[in-house]
């Protein structure tokens, strides 16, 4: 029993490890990094689409986890350096491939102002490891159902800002954000919350602002 509690410690004590690198790394060449977490089809890669268009001169990079396929790698190629990883039935990503991930940027040469990494559609399994980014996103969408954050709270604890998406579709729904609210306040007090439409662009200039924000702190305390 004992020897199986201390492989499960030893692989999360070498993901850390490795995660410490990336953020070391990324700290060094001047790149803001955040890890976007949800549930498939939230919208992560359709708010990376024109978040990258929305930061205008900027230079960005995307690291893309899906358990098989290119197709995020393609819709975001356009506006961005990009590195697809499969997992191949891995629910979430590791730093190790991050790290990977960062020399195929070549992270040392390229100037990137921006890191966005989009974590395998999961609302569980990410949440247990850290990659090395600057700051984690959580994200939900309206179809998803307003009590989303109580149930999934281990995916929303952790996060230094939370996204609801899809409000475009708020009424047609019924989806009442003040249980989302109500919700938050017994668990992460700390994460703004960002209501928006990746897809109208409603309230996307908040999402723009929480970015450029934390990349004009980077280099501080955090
Ligand atoms: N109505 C509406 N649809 C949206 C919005 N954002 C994304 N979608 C749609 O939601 C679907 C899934 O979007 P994706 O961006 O592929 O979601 P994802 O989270 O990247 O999905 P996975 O990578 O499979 O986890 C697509 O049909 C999008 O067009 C939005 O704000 N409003
Ligand atoms: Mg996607």
């Amino acid at each position: 029993m004992t020897k199986k509690i201390d492989v499960v410690k030893n692989v999360l004590d070498a993901n850390d490890e490795v995660a410490l690198e990336n953020r070391k790394l990324m700290q060094q060449y001047g790149c803001l990094s955040v890890n976007i977490i949800s549930a498939p089809g939230s919208g992560k890669t359709t708010l990376l689409e024109k978040t990258i268009v929305g930061l205008g001169g900027a230079k960005s990079a995307v690291i893309v986890g899906d358990l098989q396929t290119a197709r995020d790698a393609e819709r975001v190629a356009d506006v961005a350096a990009v590195v697809q990883i499969n997992t191949e039935g891995g629910c979430h990503l590791s730093a190790g491939q991050v790290a990977a991930a960062l020399e195929k940027l070549d992270i040392r040469n390229a100037a990137l102002d921006y890191i966005f990494i989009e974590n395998v559609g999961n609302m569980v399994c990410p949440s247990g490891f850290d990659l090395g980014e600057h700051y984690r996103v959580a994200m939900l969408s309206t179809p998803e159902g307003h009590d989303k954050v109580a149930k999934y709270n281990t995916m929303f604890q952790p996060a230094d800002v939370i996204l609801l998406n899809k409000i475009d579709l708020a009424e047609v729904l019924e989806f009442d954000s003040s249980c989302i609210r109500d919700d938050l306040s017994k668990i992460n007090t700390r994460a703004p919350l960002i209501e928006l439409s990746a897809k109208t662009g409603e309230g996307m200039d908040a999402w723009l602002a929480w970015l450029k924000n934390a990349k004009a702190k980077l280099g501080s305390s955090k």
